[in-house]
């Protein structure tokens, strides 16, 4: 039996009561999607609208792409820190170890948060390898094409099954395609975290990365064998994710929310790391570029139908996003009809 110390207890307590995972739920109603399906665009929009989440398998992209980038993510973190800081310190690009964002959230977590740019990607492998930057640079741009384009695929088909005419299929897909893209990968490394650690830091959860949203348009998130993933039921219960490796999962972010005038959820989602295994984990944040305007999409209104929200550019979603906590509902302050508590 494992006996807690009662600090222990007590954070356990607050971390886990009404967050619990929920027994009755089965823990494998995570949405599979074949995208040479000729059913994927349906199920892609219901996953989207029921979930905000689903996993794609037999998407084509060769397994080497993703663990030449995982060698490169283990190769990284297991440098002296110094090393690791010549990547700068994340703000938000750069390495970050524990402190996430600006305003004090923490996690059980060390991370490298890059823009997706391939000059940012050149720069920074010069300064992490200067006298060997190739196989960090081509690891990333090669996951990241290939990464891209699937995120291209996914976007024109959730277009499709929203009935955006033929000519129109490109409407979100255009924004990640643009060479102006505010998009970002993020390798994250989550340290085996042995039971009887430090619950906090400064009194802050440490449980791994903190429920949150993300506030892109879509996340494509790949992890090694490592579980730890959770995201959260529209009834507010937690569902693990199994790892799969060879898959990925695709998260819908706030401004896909706002794309859809809320008939996709952003799904809220954090990761628990594991006690015994490191997991590593690649996310690819498709961003629009900074001038964007985010707001529904003609294709979806209904006749007199008005948009949910104030009408924003990613610029501003984005100020407003790294001026909030992580666990913050970031989309309130932006509805036109807002809850009295706010
Ligand atoms: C969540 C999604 C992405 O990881 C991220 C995160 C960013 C960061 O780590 O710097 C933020 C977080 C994320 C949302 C609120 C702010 C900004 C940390 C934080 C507390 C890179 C992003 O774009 O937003």
């Amino acid at each position: 039996m494992v006996v807690l110390s009662q600090v222990a207890l007590e954070q356990f307590i607050k971390t886990c009561k009404p967050n619990t995972i929920n027994p009755n739920i089965p823990q494998n109603i995570i949405p599979t999607i074949d995208l040479s399906k000729s059913n994927a665009k349906s199920m892609l929009v219901n996953a989207c609208q029921e979930f905000g989440f689903f996993k794609v398998e037999n998407h084509g992209i060769p397994i080497q792409i993703m663990s030449q980038l995982e060698d490169e993510a283990c190769k990284f973190f297991s440098l002296p820190l110094l090393n690791k800081e010549s990547a700068g310190v994340a703000n938000p690009f750069g390495y970050g170890n524990k402190h996430i964002g600006r305003n004090g959230d923490v996690g059980w977590v060390e991370y490298l948060l890059l823009s997706a740019s391939p000059d940012f990607i050149s720069q920074i492998s010069v300064s992490i390898y200067p006298h060997n930057p190739d196989l960090l640079r081509y690891a990333i741009m090669n996951y990241l094409t290939k990464v891209k384009k699937m995120g291209v695929q996914i976007l024109e088909m959730i277009a499709e099954g929203l009935n955006a005419r033929k000519e129109e299929k490109n409407i979100i897909s255009k924004m990640i395609k643009d060479e102006k893209s505010d998009s970002y990968i993020r390798l994250n490394h989550y340290p085996p975290r042995p039971e009887e650690a430090t619950l906090s830091l400064n009194g802050k959860n440490m449980v791994g990365f903190g429920e949150h949203t993300d506030p892109q348009i879509l996340s494509i998130l790949r992890s090694n064998d490592t579980p730890g993933l959770q995201i959260c039921l529209h009834d507010g219960s937690w569902v693990s994710v199994p790892p799969d490796q060879n898959s990925f999962f695709i998260l819908v972010g706030d401004s896909l929310q706002v794309m859809t005038n809320g008939r996709f959820k952003s799904v809220k989602h954090r990761v628990l790391a594991d006690n015994k295994k490191s997991r590593i984990s690649m996310i690819f944040f498709a961003g629009p570029p900074l001038s964007e305007k985010i707001s529904p999409l003609p294709c979806i209104m209904q006749p007199n139908e008005e948009s949910l929200y104030e009408e924003f550019t990613w610029r501003e979603y984005k100020n407003s996003a790294y001026n909030s906590r992580l666990s913050d509902n970031r989309l309130l302050s932006f509805l036109k009809n807002k809850p009295n508590q706010i």
